[in-house]
Protein backbone atom coordinates (compact mmCIF):
# COMPACT_ATOMS: atom_id res chain seq x y z
CA UNK A 1 0.00 0.00 0.00
CA UNK A 2 0.84 3.67 -0.80
CA UNK A 3 2.43 5.04 2.55
CA UNK A 4 0.98 8.91 2.66
CA UNK A 5 3.18 11.78 3.64
CA UNK A 6 3.39 13.07 7.16
CA UNK A 7 1.14 15.80 8.15
CA UNK A 8 2.06 19.12 9.64
CA UNK A 9 0.85 22.47 10.26
CA UNK A 10 2.30 25.94 10.60
CA UNK A 11 0.68 28.89 12.37
CA UNK A 12 2.44 31.24 11.61
CA UNK A 13 2.97 35.06 9.72
CA UNK A 14 2.93 35.03 5.71
CA UNK A 15 5.53 37.00 4.75
CA UNK A 16 4.77 38.38 1.32
CA UNK A 17 8.55 38.33 0.14
CA UNK A 18 8.55 34.54 -0.02
CA UNK A 19 11.62 33.84 2.33
CA UNK A 20 10.31 33.63 5.69
CA UNK A 21 7.30 32.89 7.64
CA UNK A 22 4.43 30.52 6.22
CA UNK A 23 6.31 30.74 3.04
CA UNK A 24 9.61 29.26 4.36
CA UNK A 25 7.93 26.94 6.20
CA UNK A 26 6.04 25.27 3.52
CA UNK A 27 8.66 25.72 1.24
CA UNK A 28 11.14 23.04 4.20
CA UNK A 29 7.81 20.55 4.27
CA UNK A 30 7.72 20.53 0.52
CA UNK A 31 11.32 19.90 0.76
CA UNK A 32 10.95 17.36 3.45
CA UNK A 33 8.35 15.22 1.81
CA UNK A 34 5.64 15.69 4.48
CA UNK A 35 2.13 17.56 3.92
CA UNK A 36 1.86 20.75 4.94
CA UNK A 37 -0.81 23.07 5.87
CA UNK A 38 -1.12 26.45 7.08
CA UNK A 39 -3.14 28.77 9.82
CA UNK A 40 -2.06 32.21 8.58
CA UNK A 41 -2.23 34.95 11.90
CA UNK A 42 -0.79 38.31 9.98
CA UNK A 43 0.45 39.06 6.78
CA UNK A 44 3.43 40.87 6.65
CA UNK A 45 4.18 43.32 3.79
CA UNK A 46 4.71 47.10 3.76
CA UNK A 47 2.34 49.16 2.32
CA UNK A 48 4.32 51.32 -0.32
CA UNK A 49 1.90 54.83 0.98
CA UNK A 50 1.02 54.14 4.42
CA UNK A 51 4.57 52.03 5.62
CA UNK A 52 2.09 49.78 7.70
CA UNK A 53 3.63 46.39 7.83
CA UNK A 54 1.48 43.87 10.04
CA UNK A 55 -2.12 43.13 8.52
CA UNK A 56 -3.43 41.27 11.50
CA UNK A 57 -6.46 38.37 10.44
CA UNK A 58 -9.19 38.06 12.69
CA UNK A 59 -9.31 35.40 15.00
CA UNK A 60 -12.56 33.72 13.58
CA UNK A 61 -10.06 33.50 10.35
CA UNK A 62 -7.48 31.92 12.69
CA UNK A 63 -10.31 29.37 13.82
CA UNK A 64 -11.90 28.52 10.87
CA UNK A 65 -7.96 27.69 9.06
CA UNK A 66 -7.38 25.81 12.03
CA UNK A 67 -10.16 23.80 11.78
CA UNK A 68 -10.32 22.93 8.20
CA UNK A 69 -7.40 21.51 8.64
CA UNK A 70 -7.78 19.26 11.25
CA UNK A 71 -11.32 18.50 9.91
CA UNK A 72 -10.10 17.59 6.11
CA UNK A 73 -6.56 16.46 6.87
CA UNK A 74 -5.41 15.74 10.23
CA UNK A 75 -2.34 16.81 12.16
CA UNK A 76 1.31 14.84 13.59
CA UNK A 77 3.00 17.71 14.00
CA UNK A 78 2.76 21.36 14.12
CA UNK A 79 4.81 24.39 14.53
CA UNK A 80 4.34 27.82 15.79
CA UNK A 81 5.78 30.68 14.29
CA UNK A 82 4.83 34.58 14.24
CA UNK A 83 1.36 34.80 16.25
CA UNK A 84 2.25 38.55 16.97
CA UNK A 85 -0.28 39.67 19.74
CA UNK A 86 -1.31 38.43 23.08
CA UNK A 87 -4.96 37.29 21.86
CA UNK A 88 -3.30 34.84 18.97
CA UNK A 89 -1.22 33.15 21.57
CA UNK A 90 -3.84 32.44 23.58
CA UNK A 91 -5.90 30.82 20.97
CA UNK A 92 -2.94 28.85 19.71
CA UNK A 93 -2.76 27.90 23.42
CA UNK A 94 -6.28 26.87 23.61
CA UNK A 95 -6.15 24.86 19.63
CA UNK A 96 -2.83 23.21 20.80
CA UNK A 97 -4.33 22.06 24.23
CA UNK A 98 -7.86 20.86 23.06
CA UNK A 99 -6.44 18.93 20.20
CA UNK A 100 -4.15 15.84 20.49
CA UNK A 101 -1.10 16.66 18.13
CA UNK A 102 2.04 14.66 18.74
CA UNK A 103 4.39 17.24 18.32
CA UNK A 104 4.70 20.98 19.02
CA UNK A 105 7.33 22.69 18.12
CA UNK A 106 7.32 26.76 19.17
CA UNK A 107 9.80 29.19 17.53
CA UNK A 108 9.36 32.61 19.57
CA UNK A 109 9.37 34.83 16.78
CA UNK A 110 9.93 38.23 18.05
CA UNK A 111 11.32 40.44 15.21
CA UNK A 112 12.38 40.00 11.80
CA UNK A 113 16.01 40.23 10.44
CA UNK A 114 15.55 43.76 9.10
CA UNK A 115 14.02 44.61 12.59
CA UNK A 116 10.45 44.52 11.76
CA UNK A 117 8.23 44.01 14.92
CA UNK A 118 6.63 40.63 14.63
CA UNK A 119 5.52 40.37 18.47
CA UNK A 120 3.85 42.68 20.70
CA UNK A 121 5.44 43.57 24.39
CA UNK A 122 2.54 42.61 26.53
CA UNK A 123 2.52 39.49 24.43
CA UNK A 124 5.73 38.10 26.11
CA UNK A 125 4.32 36.78 29.22
CA UNK A 126 0.99 34.86 27.25
CA UNK A 127 3.86 33.36 25.61
CA UNK A 128 5.84 32.32 28.46
CA UNK A 129 2.81 31.34 30.11
CA UNK A 130 0.51 29.80 27.47
CA UNK A 131 2.24 28.08 25.05
CA UNK A 132 5.74 27.61 26.23
CA UNK A 133 4.63 25.29 28.73
CA UNK A 134 3.14 23.30 25.96
CA UNK A 135 5.81 22.76 23.88
CA UNK A 136 8.32 19.68 22.98
CA UNK A 137 10.71 22.04 21.99
CA UNK A 138 10.93 25.82 22.08
CA UNK A 139 13.66 27.07 19.43
CA UNK A 140 14.74 30.48 20.35
CA UNK A 141 17.60 32.50 18.85
CA UNK A 142 19.85 34.63 20.70
CA UNK A 143 17.81 37.97 21.05
CA UNK A 144 14.83 35.92 21.66
CA UNK A 145 16.29 33.65 24.65
CA UNK A 146 17.46 37.24 26.27
CA UNK A 147 13.39 38.66 25.80
CA UNK A 148 12.47 35.48 27.72
CA UNK A 149 14.99 35.77 30.17
CA UNK A 150 14.32 39.56 30.99
CA UNK A 151 17.11 40.85 28.85
CA UNK A 152 19.66 38.78 30.08
CA UNK A 153 22.57 39.19 27.87
CA UNK A 154 24.06 36.55 25.93
CA UNK A 155 27.32 36.67 24.76
CA UNK A 156 29.12 33.13 24.45
CA UNK A 157 28.32 29.83 23.74
CA UNK A 158 29.07 29.12 27.25
CA UNK A 159 25.86 31.58 27.93
CA UNK A 160 23.49 29.63 25.39
CA UNK A 161 24.08 26.82 27.68
CA UNK A 162 22.24 29.13 30.74
CA UNK A 163 19.88 29.87 28.88
CA UNK A 164 18.86 27.01 27.68
CA UNK A 165 18.98 25.29 31.30
CA UNK A 166 17.03 28.03 32.70
CA UNK A 167 14.00 28.41 29.40
CA UNK A 168 13.79 24.75 30.24
CA UNK A 169 11.78 25.97 33.73
CA UNK A 170 9.08 27.68 31.63
CA UNK A 171 8.08 24.18 30.67
CA UNK A 172 8.94 22.86 27.30
CA UNK A 173 10.47 19.24 26.96
CA UNK A 174 13.97 20.35 25.46
CA UNK A 175 14.88 24.03 24.84
CA UNK A 176 17.09 24.74 21.46
CA UNK A 177 19.25 27.88 21.73
CA UNK A 178 20.33 28.77 18.46
CA UNK A 179 23.89 30.89 18.73
CA UNK A 180 23.36 32.06 15.33
CA UNK A 181 24.47 35.79 16.14
CA UNK A 182 27.91 34.78 17.67
CA UNK A 183 31.45 34.77 15.86
CA UNK A 184 33.15 31.78 14.76
CA UNK A 185 31.21 28.24 14.09
CA UNK A 186 27.14 28.17 13.98
CA UNK A 187 26.74 26.71 17.06
CA UNK A 188 23.12 25.38 18.82
CA UNK A 189 22.73 23.97 22.78
CA UNK A 190 19.52 21.80 22.81
CA UNK A 191 18.95 20.94 26.71
CA UNK A 192 16.23 17.93 27.73
CA UNK A 193 16.68 18.64 31.66
CA UNK A 194 19.35 16.40 32.14
CA UNK A 195 22.07 16.31 28.98
CA UNK A 196 22.59 18.81 26.89
CA UNK A 197 24.00 18.35 23.05
CA UNK A 198 25.92 21.01 21.00
CA UNK A 199 25.78 20.92 17.58
CA UNK A 200 28.16 22.56 15.46
CA UNK A 201 28.04 23.77 11.83
CA UNK A 202 30.44 25.93 10.41
CA UNK A 203 30.04 29.95 9.82
CA UNK A 204 29.25 30.57 6.08
CA UNK A 205 29.82 34.04 4.64
CA UNK A 206 26.57 35.28 3.61
CA UNK A 207 24.07 37.91 4.56
CA UNK A 208 21.31 36.05 2.68
CA UNK A 209 19.42 34.24 5.65
CA UNK A 210 16.24 35.45 5.54
CA UNK A 211 13.47 33.08 6.94
CA UNK A 212 16.52 30.55 7.87
CA UNK A 213 15.17 30.47 11.58
CA UNK A 214 12.13 29.39 10.73
CA UNK A 215 13.11 27.02 8.03
CA UNK A 216 15.31 25.59 10.95
CA UNK A 217 12.22 25.27 13.12
CA UNK A 218 9.81 23.79 10.47
CA UNK A 219 12.45 21.03 9.39
CA UNK A 220 12.70 20.23 13.34
CA UNK A 221 8.84 19.85 13.00
CA UNK A 222 9.25 17.74 9.64
CA UNK A 223 11.62 15.41 11.60
CA UNK A 224 9.42 14.89 14.36
CA UNK A 225 6.49 14.31 11.97
CA UNK A 226 8.52 11.16 10.47
CA UNK A 227 9.09 9.76 13.64
CA UNK A 228 12.57 10.76 14.70
CA UNK A 229 13.71 11.52 18.01
CA UNK A 230 14.32 15.80 18.83
CA UNK A 231 17.72 15.08 18.92
CA UNK A 232 18.16 13.29 15.69
CA UNK A 233 15.11 15.60 14.55
CA UNK A 234 17.63 18.50 15.32
CA UNK A 235 20.73 17.51 13.63
CA UNK A 236 19.00 16.28 10.18
CA UNK A 237 17.08 19.61 10.14
CA UNK A 238 20.54 21.80 10.88
CA UNK A 239 22.39 19.88 8.46
CA UNK A 240 19.16 20.97 6.02
CA UNK A 241 19.15 24.45 6.82
CA UNK A 242 23.33 25.12 6.94
CA UNK A 243 23.42 23.71 3.04
CA UNK A 244 20.10 26.42 2.36
CA UNK A 245 21.79 29.23 3.91
CA UNK A 246 25.28 28.12 1.72
CA UNK A 247 23.14 28.53 -1.24
CA UNK A 248 21.16 31.49 0.05
CA UNK A 249 21.05 34.32 -2.67
CA UNK A 250 18.76 37.65 -3.44
CA UNK A 251 17.08 39.05 -6.64
CA UNK A 252 17.53 42.68 -5.69
CA UNK A 253 19.16 44.86 -2.72
CA UNK A 254 17.48 43.21 -0.06
CA UNK A 255 19.04 40.82 2.12
CA UNK A 256 17.71 37.38 -0.11
CA UNK A 257 16.67 34.29 0.67
CA UNK A 258 17.81 30.98 1.75
CA UNK A 259 17.91 28.32 -0.88
CA UNK A 260 15.76 25.76 -0.06
CA UNK A 261 15.87 23.15 -2.75
CA UNK A 262 19.62 23.49 -1.92
CA UNK A 263 20.13 19.98 -0.41
CA UNK A 264 18.20 18.38 -3.26
CA UNK A 265 19.99 20.10 -6.13
CA UNK A 266 23.57 20.50 -4.78
CA UNK A 267 23.39 17.16 -2.73
CA UNK A 268 26.20 17.69 -0.44
CA UNK A 269 24.40 17.71 3.47
CA UNK A 270 26.76 19.14 5.96
CA UNK A 271 28.43 17.40 8.66
CA UNK A 272 27.32 18.83 11.78
CA UNK A 273 29.55 18.27 14.78
CA UNK A 274 27.72 17.15 17.72
CA UNK A 275 28.90 17.19 21.40
CA UNK A 276 27.01 16.12 24.56
CA UNK A 277 27.62 16.70 27.88
CA UNK A 278 25.51 16.64 31.19
O1 LIG B 1 12.19 35.43 10.19
C1 LIG B 1 11.21 35.81 11.09
C2 LIG B 1 9.87 35.98 10.43
C3 LIG B 1 8.86 35.12 10.77
N1 LIG B 1 7.61 35.23 10.25
C4 LIG B 1 7.32 36.18 9.37
C5 LIG B 1 8.29 37.09 8.97
C6 LIG B 1 9.61 36.99 9.51
C7 LIG B 1 10.65 37.94 9.10
O2 LIG B 1 10.44 38.85 8.37
O3 LIG B 1 7.98 38.04 8.07
C8 LIG B 1 5.95 36.27 8.83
Amino acid sequence: MMKFPSRVMTIAGSASGGSAGIQADLKTFQELDVYGMSVVTAIVGRHPVTDKNVHPMTIEAIEAQFSTAMKQVGVEALKTGMLFSKEVIEKAAELISDSSIEHIVVDPVMVGKLDSKLLEDEAIEALKEKLIPLAEIITPNMPEAAFLLDGRKLTSVEDLYRAAEDLYQLGPNYVLVKGGRLEGPAVDVLYDGKIFTEYEAPRIDTVHTSGAGCSYSAAITANLAKGLTVSEAVLEAKSFVTTAIEHGFTYTEAVGPTYHAALRNYGEAHKIKVKQTT
